[in-house]
């Protein structure tokens, strides 16, 4: 029931490995433009980079996982692990109460996989449990009802010892679900307005290859990247008109946590989390998202002007771990070179290439079923940390055959997560969501559905009381979920 997902992170200097970075030429043409207009923003004729593409929609064909060659960088060829052929993989959109029904076919040459659905609950025969896999040349077949909230959810390989590789070369895309007709009655921008953007980065090299080799250090950091792809392509850029847009945030990186803000501080609506929409819509300028996280946020360009653009950005922040950020390696051991965690990053540009478009905002979101804290049963403790070099629950190290307790169905109960090492982790539990409280006395209203839970730190995702441990460099934090676990079979 428990999965511990290899994340985390590392360090180094800014330097973007080799070619000049398009973003920081672009950063200096604006610097130079805004001295020359002072007070207006500068008009770019066409963008530079490289189109955002959405991935194809999954239209009911066998999901194969198979090694491709697909062009990411242009003039390049990069081997890729690919679901049909695409990087990253089809988007799976399904409405609720859909009947979710697949073949998966594993046409990779050496390595078993199975295929995990992060954020659905389904049966645990088609979870995609690491022992579920099936050898090159072998296929399964996956059936269930999907009943959940529409969300955002997503899928990647579970292979064990390898999810970290296979994510990283391709094996994972968007898992969506929708439910149309309460969109269109919220008012929720829908269609091409409806924009999935998954986020991971890249260590960048000189052939362009998705190389997967992390250091001992990386193995217990996380192995970070320099640079960003959107949808698997790099220096991504979209045309969008003045209108409302609604973006499905999915952070797909090994260990990054992204601090997303756009350029001008453009504000964001946050209308949904892991679990679908959170009730509130919150205006942020900046929200920090952790890897497997999602995010709904809708975002008015209507300030822009015609052929202006913004940037989606990371912010620069100081993680929270011993000696972390600002340069120290404290407890971590040297590090590879590149950008630590924390540092700034570009993700993507917005440009307006049409004037214009929908601003209706929509109505007031309705209440998630959010598990009641008075309804407990019991509490449950997990100790997070680093044990004889090895990430550890409560002192142990995940075993693919030992069940460490077992949690009745559909009951509701309160786990409490203690960060004893300062590393980020985001937690998430398979049959369940969680609702994260910085104290039980929060009022309920204000908590967020998620079925990822980093300590203390995500949230409450209201800027005005949001308060990140990474900023206060603490070792040891922790935060109390509320969770109410799920009947799927
Ligand atoms: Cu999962």
């Amino acid at each position: 029931m428990f999965s511990q997902e290899n994340l985390n992170l590392q360090q180094h200097e800014p330097s973007f490995n080799g070619e000049p970075n398009r973003r920081k030429v672009l950063k200096k043409g604006l610097l130079s433009t805004g001295f020359l207009f002072a007070g207006s923003r500068p008009a770019f004729a066409v963008p530079s980079g490289n189109e955002l593409p959405v991935p194809a929609t999954w239209d009911g064909e066998p999901l194969v996982v198979d090694e491709t060659n697909r062009q990411i960088w242009p003039g390049y060829t990069t081997t890729c692990l690919t679901v049909n052929g695409s990087f990253p993989a089809p988007i799976i959109r399904l409405n609720q109460g859909d009947l979710f029904s697949a073949q998966i076919i594993n046409r990779l040459n050496s390595q078993a996989v199975v295929l995990h659905w992060h954020g659905l609950l389904a049966p645990s025969a088609y979870d995609g449990h690491p022992r579920q896999v099936v050898s090159p040349g072998q296929s399964y077949q996956v059936s269930f009802p999907v009943h959940q909230e529409p969300s955002t959810c997503w899928y990647h390989s579970h292979s064990h010892g390898l999810t970290g590789e296979h994510v990283y070369k391709g094996l994972a895309g968007f898992f969506i679900i929708d439910n149309p007709e309460r969109d269109a009655a919220l008012g929720l921008p829908t269609g091409t307005r409806d924009v999935p953007l998954m986020i991971r980065d890249w260590k960048s090299n000189t052939t362009r290859s998705l190389s997967y080799a992390p250091s001992n250090f990386e193995h217990m950091w996380g192995y970070l990247g320099d640079t960003v792809l959107v949808n698997g392509t790099p220096d991504a850029w979209m045309s969008v008109d003045q209108g409302l847009w609604r973006f499905r945030l999915l952070n797909g990186s090994n260990a990054r946590v992204y601090r997303l803000a756009f350029s001008d501080n453009l504000p964001m609506t946050i209308i949904g989390s892991d679990g679908g929409l959170t009730g509130e819509k919150t205006s942020v300028t900046s929200f920090d998202l952790g890897p497997g996280q999602r995010a709904e946020i809708l975002v008015s360009f209507a300030n822009l002007r015609s052929r202006q653009s913004t940037f989606l950005k990371s912010l620069a922040f100081t993680e929270g771990r011993p000696g972390g950020g600002g340069g120290g390696m404290g407890g971590g051991g040297g590090g590879p070179a590149g950008p630590r965690q924390g540092d700034a990053l570009d993700i993507m540009e917005f440009y307006v290439g049409t004037t214009g478009g929908d601003q209706t905002d929509p109505q007031e979101l309705p209440t998630p079923p959010l598990p009641k804290p008075e309804l407990s049963r019991r509490t449950r403790s997990f100790a997070m940390n680093i044990t004889n070099g090895n990430h550890t629950i409560n002192g142990l190290t995940y075993s693919l055959s030992r069940n460490d307790f077992t949690a009745p169905a559909g009951e509701v109960e309160i786990w409490q997560f203690q960060n004893q090492n300062g590393m980020h982790h985001p937690m998430h539990c398979h049959g369940a969501f969680f609702v994260s409280s910085p104290g039980m006395d929060q009022a309920i209203s204000s908590l967020l559905t998620m079925d990822c839970v980093t300590p203390s730190w995500f949230t409450p995702m209201k800027q005005s009381e949001w308060q990140s441990p990474l900023e206060t460099g603490e070792a040891n934090t922790s935060c109390t979920a509320i969770i109410s676990s799920m009947n799927t079979t």
